[in-house]
């Protein structure tokens, strides 16, 4: 697993390089989602499949802006799905964007997830890695250093609900305001990795992404978004669900570009996820 955290470090530095970059044209390319792919994207994608590739221990991996998993090494362990560089259109106005690795040992499915990682490009260079407990790391002089450990408070105070509101279900919208009713505030970039980074750091909140009329699986994928923040937020003593399974962490493996809906917080504000969702979904 030392191997994989150093290579996530040397695909964040260089990630961060190409951002500072200013030409962030659009390709021809749309990636598996159907969305037409910025430079960058690819960029991106092809900096983490290079280093990668040079970990003994990987045996696939998948990136998001890719249709097909990628073996490497027959006798590798880790199964790796990677998003590398999500919120991309975020880059031209200058907000925060960030790369997210879900490691998986033997194959896909959040039952097999080992390890959870996402670096946060921003005023400044973060990564939060995760392996039983959920650890900050910042970026200074060319290298990570430990910053500390993050545990989220059994309840927080902002709320970050995404999704187009007029799509919603009416039990969700009157769920989402009963916290904003309780003294919660709206925390919402459009980037789940500065999002969800928001509510680890402030010590607890809630970011839901609902299914929709018009996206009934929710938007967010599940082995390269959902999973890996789930594991994050369970071992920083907070919770997610999909609002329909018992333990999402159980969930094994279904089409790589799966997605479903999702919810992230700490406690407090999943307990009442959980309960609106099974009231209404009887
Ligand atoms: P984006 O499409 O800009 O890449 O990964 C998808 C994502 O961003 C998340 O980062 C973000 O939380 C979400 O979509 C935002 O979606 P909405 O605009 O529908 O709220």
């Amino acid at each position: 697993m030392k191997d994989i955290f150093d290579a996530i470090q040397r695909c964040a530095i260089r990630i961060k390089d190409a951002i500072d970059v200013k030409d962030i044209g659009y390709s021809q390319k749309e990636n598996s989602s159907g969305e037409t792919q910025l430079q960058l994207d690819i960029q991106c994608d092809l900096i983490i499949e290079e280093e990668l590739a040079t970990v003994p221990s990987v045996h696939t991996i998948a990136s998001e802006e890719k249709e097909h998993e990628l073996i490497i090494r027959e006798n590798g362990k880790y199964f790796i799905a990677y998003d590398p560089l999500d919120g991309s259109s975020l880059v031209d106005v200058n907000l925060s964007v960030g790369s997210i690795f879900g490691i998986y040992e033997g194959e896909w499915g959040a039952r097999n997830m080992v390890a959870s990682c996402y670096v946060v490009y921003g005023p400044r260079v973060e990564m939060v890695f995760a392996e039983n407990k959920t650890q900050l790391y910042l970026l200074q002089a060319g290298e990570f250093e430990f910053v500390k450990e993050i545990r989220l408070n059994e309840k927080g105070n902002l709320n970050a609900p995404g999704g187009t509101q007029q799509n919603w279900t009416a039990y969700h919208k009157e769920m989402v305001d009963s916290f904003f009713a309780e003294g919660y505030r709206l925390r919402y970039s459009g980037g789940m990795v500065p999002d969800l980074h928001q509510i680890l750091l402030k010590g607890g909140g809630l970011f839901s992404y609902p299914a929709t009329s018009d996206r009934p699986d929710g938007k967010l994928r599940k082995l390269f978004e959902v999973f890996p923040f789930a594991y994050i937020f369970k071992m920083a003593g907070g919770d997610a669900i999909d609002g329909i399974n018992e333990n999402i962490m159980a969930l094994s493996h279904d089409h790589i570009h799966g997605t479903s809906q999702c919810f992230f917080g700490s406690k407090y504000e999943i307990a009442r996820v959980k309960e609106v969702y099974a009231r209404n979904n009887q």
